[in-house]
């Protein structure tokens, strides 16, 4: 999978070439870029905002650094279009379902705003170049769409076949099922007088996953009772 970020603070994404995702990028399953949008800038202070049309508080980000980067990184007229991504607390909620459409693309573009937004013609010009999305992390508002194309990259990228070396792990986390994970244990039995549920001891794999089952329901229930009225 190709993955192009463009942000004017590309230094957030040193992180991303540690552990999981820097393994997958050496192995070239991942191929991530990321760029300075204000590469794609003329003027002697690398300009990317300028004052809202019709007054208001705040920047909005210019369409020109933006055209010019998209010219570069979705040309009009490919055969194999890339998903456009703007994070956005405007945008669909990102959910684990989301996580997994976009695992199967094969190139994404991710578009971080900064200031109060970017020109609303930009995405129009982003919408000839390939399929647009708008997505939110959830109800709160960041200074800005890196932390959040972070997160997203994290989740769709570990999704990516054999990024994760056991796929089995994959499916038996919070999410995957629609339930929160059941919780684990390891040795010693008995820590600070706390022991293990002895269920677990028993040997009784059949016995063990009913109860973690039941754990798994019991947790949602009492944290996520939003999660077993929804679909999703
Ligand atoms: Cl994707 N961007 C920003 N700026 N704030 C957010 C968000 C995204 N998701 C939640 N809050």
């Amino acid at each position: 999978m190709r993955i192009d970020v463009i942000s004017i603070f590309p230094s957030y994404f040193d992180g991303l070439t540690l552990s999981l995702l820097g393994k997958a990028q050496s192995t070239g399953i991942l191929d991530l870029q990321i760029h300075d949008l204000r590469d794609w800038t003329h003027d002697r202070h690398r300009t990317v905002d300028d004052t809202p049309y019709g007054g208001g508080a705040g920047m909005v980000m210019k369409p020109e650094p933006w055209g010019l980067a998209l010219d570069e990184l979705a040309p009009a007229g490919s055969d194999s279009p890339p998903t456009i991504i703007f994070p956005s607390p405007a945008g669909e909620v990102f959910h684990q379902s989301t996580a997994r459409e976009l695992a199967q693309r094969e190139h994404l573009v991710f578009g971080c705003g900064r200031y109060e937004g970017i020109d609303e013609r930009v995405f129009e010009e982003a919408a000839t170049r390939g399929e647009v999305r708008l997505i939110s992390l959830g109800d709160y508002v960041l200074n800005g769409g890196e932390v959040a194309v972070m997160a997203m990259i994290e989740a769709i990228g570990r999704l990516i076949p054999g990024v994760v070396g056991n796929p089995e792990s994959l499916v038996e986390e919070s999410h995957e099922d629609g339930l929160l994970e059941y919780p684990s244990y390891t040795k010693p039995s008995v820590w600070r007088e706390r022991e293990v549920p002895p269920i677990l001891l028993s040997g009784n794999h059949g016995a063990i996953a009913a109860w973690r089952r039941e754990q798994q329901l019991e947790r949602t229930r009492r944290r996520r009772p939003d999660l077993l009225r929804d679909e999703d």
